[in-house]
């Protein structure tokens, strides 16, 4: 099983990736729409299919990006039937599975935190993906969109405390940077629900939370029961002056025959030293050179509304270049993929530089 946790650090949010890695399907788990591009990169990287993005409940502190995986990738959306939200392509309950090549979660339903709420089993038993019902060393606040403490005592000692006691836990948050814990761990330590703790001791504890309501909540839950479909979609489009590529480390790149094709229409801006760009590999007719050290400084001999494409040997100084580029204010930046090297490998046209 391919597993990966990534993080939101303004929502504090946890996604998962879970993929079969003979088939290469995959799944995605609260997904969070700002971070999509990041979410659809890694699908890529990896090689994976996106089947189905998934939700543990209909959030009130993010935006999910489920309805924009599904326009970018072609994945479907599915959550549980209880959490009453429209668009999705299938309403889960208690006891489905969403299979992933020969893998699957198991859906099993722990209302409380909200009434939709469900949590994902993973098919060995192993793992489980507890959403805000179980939180590490706390759990959801039971305060809105019909949460009850009594339901979510009921949902986590029936439901979770029930698997094998090594059963690792994957929160939907966490508000400190904890990633993991265990069934056997939550059940000893857990100061809300662990040990004999009964449950007016917990309904008491829970009515007395006194949390502000999530700074997000009046946008993400109308958004969220859509589904994450934005009111205006036309707002979300994607950079379009180039068929760029966004890669998981954050960086737009370009691939080099869109480059030649459009050498006069963007400035290129070379970021080695003056010994490489006049050296054997040559560089990009029409080039200029900044060499990296110097290109913050030098930043404003280059025009804000021509698109900018960045260029090294290898790609990985350019790649940074990008990011200088973005801290001082150029919005349409892109890398070209693997640098000289890759450029010459396709043997594409250079000024200078020997055979
Ligand atoms: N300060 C956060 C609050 C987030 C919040 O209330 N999170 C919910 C989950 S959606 C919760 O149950 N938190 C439990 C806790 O903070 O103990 C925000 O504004 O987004
Ligand atoms: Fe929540």
């Amino acid at each position: 099983m391919i597993f990966r946790q990534l993080y939101d650090p303004p929502s504090s949010t946890y996604t998962y990736l879970l993929a079969d890695e003979s088939s290469r399907q995959a799944i995605l788990v609260d997904t969070v729409f700002e971070q999509s591009r990041r979410d659809g990169a890694l699908v890529e990287e990896l090689g994976l299919k996106l089947l189905w993005t998934l939700e543990t409940h209909v959030h009130a502190d993010h935006v999910t990006g489920a309805w924009l995986l599904r326009e970018r990738l072609g994945s479907r959306i599915a959550l549980s039937a209880a959490a009453g939200a429209e668009g999705a392509d299938r309403l889960l309950a208690h006891g489905d599975r969403v299979d992933f090549g020969k893998r699957h979660v198991e859906v099993r339903a722990t209302p409380g935190h909200t009434s939709g709420c469900v949590v994902y089993v993973v098919d060995d038993h192993n793992a489980v993906l507890t959403g805000d019902t179980l939180l590490i060393r706390g759990c959801g606040r039971t305060d809105f969109q019909q949460g009850s403490a009594e339901m979510l005592y009921r949902s986590v000692h029936e439901q979770i405390f029930s698997l094998p006691e090594s059963c690792l836990l994957y929160p939907g948050h966490d508000y400190r940077g904890l990633t993991v814990t265990s069934v056997d761990e939550e059940k000893l330590f857990n100061p809300r629900l662990g040990g004999q703790i009964p449950r007016e001791d917990f309904v008491g504890y829970m009515n007395n939370l006194g949390l502000q309501h999530p700074k997000q909540m009046d946008i993400a839950v109308p958004a969220n029961l859509r589904c994450g479909r934005p009111e205006q979609a036309a707002s979300i489009t994607a950079p379009d002056w180039a068929p760029l590529t966004y890669t998981f480390a954050g960086i737009f790149e370009v691939q080099p025959q869109w480059l030649e094709e459009h050498l006069r229409s963007v400035q290129i801006v070379d970021v080695r030293e003056s010994s490489e760009f006049n050296g054997a590999l040559g560089h990009v007719p029409g080039a200029m050179l900044m060499p990296l050290g110097s290109l913050t400084q030098r930043a404003g001999e280059l025009a804000k509304d021509r698109p900018i494409v960045t260029v090294c040997r290898s790609g990985a100084r350019s790649a940074q270049a990008t990011v200088l580029l973005g801290k001082a204010g150029f919005t349409q930046v892109a890398n070209l993929s693997g640098g000289m090297l890759r450029w010459r490998a396709q043997r594409l046209g250079v000024e200078g530089g020997s055979d």
